[in-house]
């Protein structure tokens, strides 16, 4: 077993104006960002998601086990292999198995099971979760809040994209079961989400959304006797 092995942690502690300052643009940032269905050909180095996948990598996760796997597909062939697995299980969603409730929630987005961007974007960043990981004999190991992890890990991928002029979008064709076969993972990594990256093409567009105001997202202190 693993000894625990404490290290000293002490960053520098920000002053107040400079924290309100960093907070403040740091999220006038992240509110720029918008899920982009529509990527210009430019081609984007190489390098940029290298950068995005090591600050995904510095996610917090269960019992340190880390347990994830970005695959970036930049080949057209798997691309288009990519995008006629995805293209087959949203097809039938859209034309079979999405129920009256869930059409009525994505129609403000305006999707259907066309997905042009599985091949015009420059990258597809594959993300797998490990549902459980092999040990050294061979024998399976639990892994500890994987999906939390993953989810976590996740967000600051799209996040440092954003950082970097890059537009995605965060596509879970259903299932992606697929994503294994055409990308050769082992079994124990399950495919959580697929990330087209690039920038917006010179005509893309978003939906009118508005994003909920603080003040119905933040409770302060609101415990069993507030009278409502
Ligand atoms: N996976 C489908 C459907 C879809 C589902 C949700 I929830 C969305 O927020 C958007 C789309 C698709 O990608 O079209």
């Amino acid at each position: 077993m693993a000894e625990y092995s404490p290290v000293a942690y002490q960053p520098p502690r920000l002053d107040q104006a400079e924290a309100l300052t960093r907070g403040r643009t740091f999220h006038q940032h992240l509110a720029t960002r918008r899920s982009v269905r529509c990527f210009a050909p430019d081609p984007v180095p190489r390098e940029l998601m290298d950068l995005a996948i090591r600050a995904a990598g510095t996610a917090p996760s269960g019992a340190h086990q880390q347990p994830w796997t970005f695959v970036v597909v930049d080949d057209p062939a798997l691309k288009r292999a990519i995008r006629d697995g995805a293209e087959a299980e949203e097809r039938e969603f859209y034309e079979h198995r999405a129920p009256p409730e869930w059409r009525e929630a994505l129609a403000p987005l305006g999707t259907d099971w066309h997905k042009p961007f599985l091949e015009a974007a420059p990258y597809l960043i594959v993300v797998f979760r490990h549902a459980w990981h092999p040990g050294p004999d061979g024998a399976k190991r639990k892994t500890y809040y994987s999906t939390e992890s993953v989810g976590i890990a996740t967000g600051l991928l799209i996040a440092a994209l954003h950082t970097m002029g890059l537009a995605t979008l965060t596509h879970t064709p259903s299932p992606m079961e697929f994503l294994n076969r055409i990308l050769a993972r082992p079994e124990w990594e399950r495919p959580f989400v697929l990330l087209p990256v690039g920038y917006p093409a010179a005509d893309a567009t978003v939906p009118d959304l508005a994003r909920k105001p603080l003040e119905e997202i933040r409770v302060w202190n609101r415990n069993q006797e507030d009278p409502c």
